[in-house]
């Protein structure tokens, strides 16, 4: 079996206390890596100022090995902070409003992306396969067949593709679309985020469609399709039936004194809609006065990216807004949002979720999320909990029995938590058991599984640059 590189922005190498990573990407990687071995690079999220970029750190743990390097002060500011978070992430989550585009940002991401292509080239052996994630590398693959790679290389792109009058708003849309042509194949999360990849292309008069999921550019044929990522469905099933017995739990369950528990966890990010979720939340106590005094929210909010001005200002919004409704609300014994802004361990988190009665998974837009599975992973059979889930999660898609709705529509979601509460325990069993049954199916290591059998299948070379000198820069073995 080939060997399998791994690359991606961050690479969460496991700490002695073995704290959870906040992302999705490094929660299902993590796993699949772990599975089957192999080299994962990526930035090590250090900043060596405007010195030189030192070797490579390398970290082994288990079978996979980790090699981290740093980055310019620079390189962070243009290429993380700037083309990628102000721009792309913007971008793909439909936030036009939002994108900072800039030139020297633009150059820097390219720059960047050849560093890390620089950075691999020494590591390579010939038949690795290589698999880069994430929108921070969409150019990686162009930058090493630049160079002479003549391997196999697949990308994933964990958040949503845009529809194209979204994309080509983007001034450098035609320059990512055509690196994009370097993979032999592309993942997406939905059927919906690869078709509006295929409008792209074809919006831009770019290569041509040769089946469903083949796509031909130029000279190179590769194939684009939809891998939706999954969860350790049974892990996570057993870490939470475990955490019934430990004293968080124990804690908690004293805390809310019979109260029903209603759970939010995500990255503290403008596309989660905690906003629109905490209006709503709002709205449905205000509506329902029974209610009162018988729920609690538990928004579990880590903050992140803080160094982008939108972030920072969102950290303000939603710890006045929380502030705010428990202000209006509350009494002196009930608090109607516990808001925390934190990274909990995943035995916890997988307990708090077996807690609730009811999750509310509300982004405005998301290429999956990977909260909405935890949850459903985490119930208990016989008297399992409600997930009320946003249409515009690209998990709305396999989660068909959730509550759906319209996050924008804060009236509409305030009655689908009503309703979702007050569910009669058979219909609660019977959504539950049709998205228990489908991510018990579709878990992690299946979609790893599918992607990797659709990147090292293919026998056929890549055609991608045959006019480029032979031979290349491929080392032997790894250093
Ligand atoms: P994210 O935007 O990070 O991921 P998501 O899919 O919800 O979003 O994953 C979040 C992960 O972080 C989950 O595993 C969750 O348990 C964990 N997490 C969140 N808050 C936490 C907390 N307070 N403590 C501990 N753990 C916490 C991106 C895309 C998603 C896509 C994933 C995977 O934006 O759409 O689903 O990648 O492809």
């Amino acid at each position: 079996m080939s060997r399998l590189i791994v690359v991606s922005n961050r690479v969460p190498v496991p700490d002695k206390r073995g704290t959870a990573p906040a992302g999705g990407l490094a929660v299902a990687l993590q796993s699949a890596l772990a599975a089957r071995g192999g080299l994962w690079l990526g930035w090590s999220g250090k900043s060596c100022g405007e010195e030189d970029v030192g070797p490579l750190r390398s970290v082994k743990d288990g079978n996979i090995e980790y090699a981290l390097t740093d980055l310019t002060d620079l390189d962070v500011e243009e290429y993380y902070h700037g083309f990628a978070n102000r721009v792309l992430w913007p971008i793909c989550h439909y936030r036009l409003d939002l994108a900072e585009y800039g030139r020297r940002e633009m150059a820097g991401y390219f720059r960047v992306n050849r560093f890390f292509a620089s950075r691999l080239l020494p590591m390579l052996q010939e038949d690795d396969l290589i698999w880069i994630h994430d929108y921070h590398l969409i150019p990686l693959a162009d930058e090493l067949r630049r160079q002479g790679v003549k391997n196999r290389i697949g990308f994933f792109l964990h958040i949503p593709w845009p529809a194209p009058d979204v994309f080509l708003a983007m001034p450098v849309h035609e320059e990512l679309l055509k690196t994009l042509a370097a993979y032999d194949v592309i993942g997406f999360q939905t059927v919906h985020d690869r078709e509006n990849f295929a409008d792209c292309l074809a919006r831009q008069g770019l290569g041509k469609r040769l089946g469903e999921s083949k796509f031909m550019v130029g000279d190179h044929t590769f194939t684009a399709r939809p891998y939706p990522i999954g969860i350790e469905t049974e892990e996570f099933a057993s870490l939470a039936k475990r955490a019934a017995e430990t004293t968080l739990h124990r804690r908690m369950l004293q805390s809310l004194d019979g109260k029903s528990l209603i759970i939010g966890v995500d990255r503290l990010d403008y596309s989660k809609g905690i906003t629109q979720r905490i209006d709503a939340f709002e709205t449905f106590l205000n509506r329902h006065p029974e209610s009162q005094r018988n729920v609690t929210l538990l928004q579990i909010t880590p903050k992140s990216r803080s160094e982008v001005p939108e972030y920072e200002a969102m950290q303000r919004t939603v710890a006045e807004q929380a502030g705010r409704v428990n202000g209006a609300l509350g009494t002196v014994d009930w608090v109607p949002i516990r808001y925390v802004n934190r990274s909990l361990r995943r035995p916890a988190l997988a307990g708090l979720y077996r807690m609730a009665k009811l999750a509310l998974v509300t982004p405005l837009r998301d290429g999956m999320n990977l909260v909405a599975k935890e949850y459903v992973a985490a119930q208990c059979e016989e008297d399992p909990g409600v997930l009320l889930l946003s249409r515009f999660a690209g998990a709305a898609q396999e989660l068909k029995e959730a509550v759906l709705v319209n996050p924008y529509d804060v009236e509409g979601t305030a009655e689908a938590m009503a309703r979702s509460l007050a569910m009669p325990v058979e219909e609660r069993r019977e959504r539950w058991k049709s998205m228990m049954t489908s991510l018990e199916k579709n878990d992690v290591f299946a979609w790893c599984d599918t992607f990797l059998g659709d990147l090292s299948g293919n026998t056929a070379r890549s055609a991608y640059r045959t006019s480029l000198p032979q031979g290349g820069v491929l080392r032997s073995k790894a250093v």
